[in-house]
Order: C-alpha cells, then sequence, then structure tokens
C-alpha cells in the first residue's frame, strides 16, 4: 500500500514552488498509507525534461532535499499549465532507495515517469521481453517495467494518444495497481487508471460544475488476448507468436468533458480523499480498469470493455468528511480501519499466487527452495506475540500436510534456552514489522548453525526480510495501530499457502487441498459477514468493560483464536485476560470459574467439538456464564449459553481466522468504553527492536 498524489493546473498560473509544496503536502496526507521513501516529477524548468526527486526516509526528507536543489528547480518561476506526479512508498519488491523509490521512469531522458501503487504479478515476463528489446532496468521493482512499456508501444506507435498508450499498457498488467502518468512527449496531460487499488480525482474550478456526471467513453471492441505472460520462456511463443504486444484498435474518442465555461481547473488525482479535502470536495472515485485522462484542460473517462451492469458514467461526488477523519479513513481509529480492512487484506495476501481455477499454488519468493525444504528434518516457526500466536494457528496444518515435525517458539525463550538447531532445519521467522531485536536475534542463532532461513513478513527491506535465505511477503499493507489485526490474519493465510505448497504432489491430500483452496476463496466475504457482527459485539463489550478479568477458552484449530484474543484484551484494555486451553481445564485454571468470572468459549463443529462441549459442560456445572462463539445456525450448541456470536462455517483450519475477528472487535470496544489509547496502547511500541 502507498500514496499517490497527482496534481494538474490547466491555465491557472502558479509558482513551481506552489505546485511542490501541494505535491509534497498531497503524500504528507497519504504518508500514513506508506512512509520508506518519497519523490515527485514535475517539468524541468530549463529544458522540455522532467525532473525527477526521490529521496528514501520520510516524506519531510524529500521536502529538504526539494528547498535544498531550489535553484535548479527554479522555484519562483511559473507556469499556466503543469502536471505534477508524486508518490510515497511501501517497498514491496526491492528495498527502499532512491532507484527503487517512484516516480519510476522509462529511459534516462525521463520520457515517461510513472507513480504505482500495488504489485504487478506478471512483471518479470513483461521485463524479460522488455530487455529483449533492448531496454535497460535500473530498479528492482515491478514499476519499472510500466515505465519501459509504454515507452516501448510510443516508440511503436508514435500517434497513439497518451490515453491510447495507457489503455494498451495495463491490458498486459496483471495484478493490483492504480497509476498516474506523466510525459515529457504530451505536456500538461496526465493518465490514471486503477485495477485494485483505490484512486479517484479531486477537481476544483472557480465556478460551480456545469455537470454531476462524466460519461464514460468505451473502445470500439474487445482488446485482443492479455497477456504478457506468454512473454517470458519460450522465444516462439512470445505476445502472439509476433514477439509483440498486441495493441487495441484506436478509438479517436469524440466528446470529452468540458468542466467549465472559462476552462480554467484543478485535478487532484490520489490514493484517498484525505490529500485532496483540502483543495476541493468535488471527486470522482474511479472504478477498476477505468482509465481517466487530462487533456487541453478536459477530463475523459475511457473503458476498453463495455460492462453490463456499468452505470456508463462516473458521478461527481461531495465529501461530506472532515481532514482528520479521512487520516484514518471513515473510522475512528487505526486499530479499527485495520480490522475493517481484513476482506481486502486477505487478497492481497493472496493475490497473484493462489489459483482458484486451477487449484495450485505459488509462493515466488521460496519457489527454488522446495525440493530444499522437503528434505528438512523439521520446521521451526519462530515470532513473538501476534505473529507467535499465527505460528500456532497454523501448526497443525502444517504437520498434517507436510508430515514433519513442527516446533512453534517464542523467539525469546528459543534463545533462553539455546535451542539445538541443525543444518537440515527449516526456520521460519514470522514478523509484521521485520524488525523485533528478538525474533531477529534467534535468526542469527539459526542462521549461525547453518539452518535455511525463511522470513513471513509484511515489511520489505526490514532486516529480518534482509537476512533470510527467501521469505514470503504477506503484503497486508501497512499497519499502523500497535495492535496487530489484519497481519495475523495474513501471516495465518501465507502458512496455509505454504503447507499447500508442500503437499501439492500428494494424491492423497487432494480432497483436503481442494477444501482448503475452497474455504480461502470464499474467506472474503465471510469475514465481511464476521464484520457484521461489530454491533453485537458492541453490546457484549458494554456488558464486560467494567469486568476485571476475561478467560477465553478453546481447543484444535482455535486455540490460537483465545490465545491471540487474551493479548489483543490485555494490550488494549489493560484488563487481565488469559487464553485457555479448553482441554487444561480441569488440571488448574477451572478453579477461577464462579458466577462471576466473565467466560468466552469457542466451540465450533470440527474434530473436537464433544471434547468442547465438555468444557463447556464442566464450566456452566461451576455456575459459569459463558459467552459463546459458534458456527452460525448452530442452535443446539447456543441452547447451552446466554449469549453467543455466530460466525460462517469454513474448513476446520481456516476458522481461527473467522474466529480471531470478533476478538479483535471486542478487545477494541472494551478499550473505547474504558478511554484507553487505542492505537497506541501505554509501555508498547509498534516494532520492538529491543530485546
Ligand atoms: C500485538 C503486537 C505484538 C507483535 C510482536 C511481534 O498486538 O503487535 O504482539 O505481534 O511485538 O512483532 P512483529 O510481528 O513486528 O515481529
Ligand atoms: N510494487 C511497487 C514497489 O515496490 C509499489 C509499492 C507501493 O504500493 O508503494 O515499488
Amino acid at each position: 500500500m502507498c500514496g499517490i498524489f497527482a496534481y494538474l493546473n490547466y491555465l491557472i498560473p502558479k509558482k513551481r514552488e506552489e505546485i511542490l509544496e501541494l505535491l509534497v503536502n498531497g503524500l504528507k496526507r497519504l504518508e500514513y498509507r506508506g512512509y520508506d521513501s518519497a519523490g515527485v516529477a514535475v517539468d524541468s524548468a530549463a529544458s522540455k525534461d522532467i525532473s525527477i526527486i526521490k529521496k528514501t526516509g520520510k516524506v519531510a526528507l524529500l521536502e529538504e532535499e526539494i528547498k535544498s536543489r531550489s535553484n535548479e528547480l527554479d522555484v519562483s518561476g511559473t507556469v499556466e499549465t503543469h502536471c505534477g506526479i508524486a508518490h510515497t512508498r511501501w517497498a514491496t519488491h526491492g528495498i527502499p532507495n532512491e532507484v527503487n523509490s517512484h516516480p519510476q521512469r522509462s529511459d534516462p531522458r525521463n520520457g515517461f515517469v510513472v507513480v504505482h501503487n500495488g504489485i504487478i504479478t506478471n512483471y518479470k515476463a513483461v521485463q524479460t521481453f522488455l530487455e529483449k528489446k533492448g531496454h535497460v532496468f535500473e530498479s528492482e521493482t515491478d514499476t519499472e517495467i510500466i515505465a519501459k512499456l509504454i515507452y516501448h508501444f510510443h516508440e511503436q506507435h508514435p500517434n497513439y494518444s497518451f490515453r491510447e498508450l495507457v489503455e494498451n499498457v495495463v491490458q498486459q498488467l496483471e495484478g493490483a495497481f492504480a497509476l498516474c502518468f506523466k510525459s515529457k512527449y504530451f505536456p500538461g496531460e496526465c493518465v490514471a487508471t486503477r485495477r485494485g487499488s483505490p484512486l479517484l480525482v479531486g477537481i476544483k474550478t472557480a465556478t460551480r460544475l456545469a455537470t454531476d456526471h462524466i460519461p464514460i467513453l468505451y473502445g470500439k471492441e474487445d482488446p485482443p488476448p492479455s497477456p504478457a505472460a506468454e512473454a517470458d520462456s519460450n522465444p516462439e511463443h512470445r505476445p502472439h507468436g509476433r514477439g509483440e504486444f498486441p495493441t487495441l484498435p484506436r478509438t479517436g474518442s469524440t466528446s470529452e468533458f468540458e468542466p467549465l465555461e472559462d476552462k480554467q481547473v484543478e485535478y487532484f488525482f490520489a490514493s484517498d480523499a484525505s490529500a485532496v479535502i483540502e483543495h476541493t470536495n468535488r471527486v470522482i472515485y474511479f472504478e477498476d480498469d477505468d482509465v481517466a485522462a487530462v487533456k487541453n484542460g478536459s477530463l475523459s473517462i475511457h473503458r476498453v470493455r463495455r460492462g453490463g451492469d456499468d452505470p456508463h458514467k462516473r458521478e461527481i461526488t461531495t465529501l461530506k468528511m472532515e481532514l482528520q477523519q479521512i487520516m484514518k479513513g471513515n473510522y475512528d481509529f487505526f486499530m479499527q480501519k485495520e480490522i475493517f480492512e481484513q476482506p481486502e487484506s486477505v487478497i492481497n495476501t493472496m493475490r497473484g499466487r493462489m489459483n482458484f481455477e486451477n487449484g495450485t499454488v505459488t509462493l515466488g519468493g521460496i519457489k527454488e527452495y522446495i525440493p530444499e525444504i522437503k528434505r528438512c528434518r523439521r520446521l521451526m516457526l519462530i515470532g513473538c506475540g501476534t505473529s507467535y500466536h499465527s505460528a500456532v494457528a497454523t501448526r497443525q496444518l502444517l504437520e498434517e500436510l507436510t508430515e514433519l515435525p513442527v516446533m512453534v517458539e517464542l523467539a525469546s525463550d528459543f534463545l533462553d534456552r539455546t535451542t539445538p538447531v541443525f543444518r537440515d532445519d527449516v526456520c521460519f521467522f514470522i514478523s509484521q514489522s521485520g524488525e523485533t531485536a528478538d525474533t531477529l536475534m534467534a535468526l542469527r542463532y539459526c542462521k549461525l548453525r547453518g539452518a535455511l532461513i525463511i522470513g513471513i513478513t509484511n515489511t520489505v527491506g526490514s532486516s529480518i526480510c534482509r537476512e533470510s535465505h527467501c521469505g514470503v511477503h504477506i503484503n497486508a499493507g501497512p499497519e499502523i495501530g500497535v495492535a496487530s489485526t489484519k497481519a495475523y490474519t495474513s501471516q495465518f493465510i501465507s502458512l496455509v499457502m505454504f503447507a499447500l505448497v508442500m503437499s501439492e504432489d500428494r494424491l492423497s491430500l487432494r480432497q483436503r487441498r481442494q477444501e482448503i483452496i475452497t474455504g480461502l476463496k470464499n474467506l472474503q466475504h465471510q469475514i465481511g459477514e464476521v464484520l457484521k457482527l461489530d454491533n453485537k459485539v458492541k453490546l457484549l463489550a458494554e456488558d464486560l468493560y467494567k469486568k476485571k478479568s476475561l478467560l477465553i477458552m478453546g481447543r484444535g484449530f482455535n486455540f490460537a483464536t483465545c490465545l491471540e484474543g487474551a493479548l489483543k484484551v490485555k494490550e488494549l484494555t489493560y484488563m487481565h485476560s488469559e487464553g485457555i486451553m479448553a482441554g487444561e481445564l480441569k488440571h488448574g485454571p477451572l478453579a477461577l470459574v464462579d458466577e462471576t468470572m466473565p467466560v468466552l468459549m469457542i466451540v465450533m463443529r470440527d474434530p473436537v467439538y464433544n471434547k468442547c462441549m465438555n468444557a463447556l459442560q464442566q464450566v456452566t456445572a461451576r455456575s459459569g456464564k459463558p459467552i459463546l462463539i459458534c458456527e452460525e445456525g448452530d442452535q443446539e450448541t447456543m441452547s447451552y449459553c446466554q449469549k453467543s456470536l455466530e460466525v460462517p462455517k469454513t474448513v476446520d483450519c481456516l476458522q481461527g481466522i473467522l474466529t480471531v475477528i470478533p476478538m479483535q472487535l471486542l478487545s477494541f470496544h472494551i478499550a473505547v468504553l474504558k478511554g484507553c489509547n487505542v492505537d497506541c496502547p501505554r509501555n508498547l511500541a509498534k516494532s520492538v527492536t529491543v530485546e
């Protein structure tokens, strides 16, 4: 996830200084979305070229860099019509450094520059194709292929409009993206598009807009078949056998949006409204595959294909939000936003990896190591806090699908024990930040002993990423709330995908694998269903927030939810909470239970259902009044309790993803009711870089 911002002024004289300030401020508003490096591209003062300024680190550093180059940039000069694009990056491909920062460029003369939010999953194939055509790549990003591909099309079809070139480029892209382009060949123009990543445009005019919508202009016929994926290995099999990408028929569109009589206008393209609201409240949210082009001050929106239920226009909506509010989307807290982002973040974790049609799973980052992993003596999963819980959650499935011994370890304890580690061990280091000191120390310890090191992180370029032999990036997007939520569900899914990869050729597991793959496919929708419990969970929180303690019980695939739920309650609400393995109840914890002790039990219809029901009865026999988390419609189980939360049923090994969400919501609501600092709980920090 990252922030895109572009600003175009048409027939409105602006000092370069103002334009740069505007771009940098836009980035500052978006910085919460990603903040490892930033950059801008503007017209050069001295020539017709484009100047790119990039800097590793926060936007403030970019701002300083721009100031230090104010002479060269001729900041006091004025331009009447100009397009500037800007980006704050959250690296997915290539470490955060200047070369990898955006804007990415087509060639050393900066013919085309682009900013990108998202991931291009087929970038390797396109890169191979372009390299064969003589393009030389300078960065490690997936984004650079976009800048080079548009240049390639421009060289081949010099008469194509900017918008037509972009349309042809996106035909070849797979994955998720929002893009803004600028080109020295098309001064004063901007083209933007999206698929899977958000993008909007704010429109500012001196007088009221003459319209409340923009009609969509469609292409002439269906596009030729994609994709560039064929370009990679087999030269015979390059795009359409002619060694070239197919291009779309030209549309040469007619009617374009004329916003104003006097035509003076400003456009603000952005990843979200927080960067736009201070300039205008009139915005258009783009839909996937819209290509928006500004030329001669007019905005037009194009689609290559005519969609059946497409409204054939895009409404200009009026933002009703306050600036502060939008920084967290529509949410009051980052944690809340991150909980509600999970339908999207789980998809991002699976994107380009799960092929639901043919039931295959590809983890590009560890692909080459799979034969070695299959020969190993055991798997060790190592992490702290929530990351450790994701290991607990997936251990059973890993054992089942790999038939290897699986050890799950807290990094600090693992080191305290100077645990024996061998060359034929495979050690996973799970960490949202990729910087947790305990986990990093454990990684170095295992590496010294010759084990294969696999990083499972959410932060490209982090220490754990860099020091691992290979890894899986969970792609959950920046997690800002200290309490981890969406990273947990994405770590969970990453480990499940690993188990699927390890069992790909096992005939006896075919059916089991298929049910898991189907389960993963349905997750997005089911998480959406669980999130609808929010109000009900809030009511429960009202009953619980004055209590001193909360016991959370479960077993099997849902034990990890108990641990994770209790951790959330502790860190956010400062209330005592304990995750209890239901099988251990009679060995001690049952003594805690009486009519006043709040108890929450997770009882799903899985292989340990009967055992969970025993525990439930042990609790009710001691006058306990457990709150239940159970399967949707399970009246029989619900009849034992006064209060319950029903979650949709999925395959047993994925159920923990759906049962943990009510716990995230519960801890959140209790924290709000108690007046605790939700995003920054006392005594804690997001990235624990000390042992
Ligand atoms: C929990 C916390 C915390 C976190 C650990 C490990 O809500 O965020 O428990 O999971 O501190 O952090 P990393 O995952 O970044 O290594
Ligand atoms: N995949 C791109 C990169 O790594 C864009 C990442 C982003 O969304 O910031 O550069």
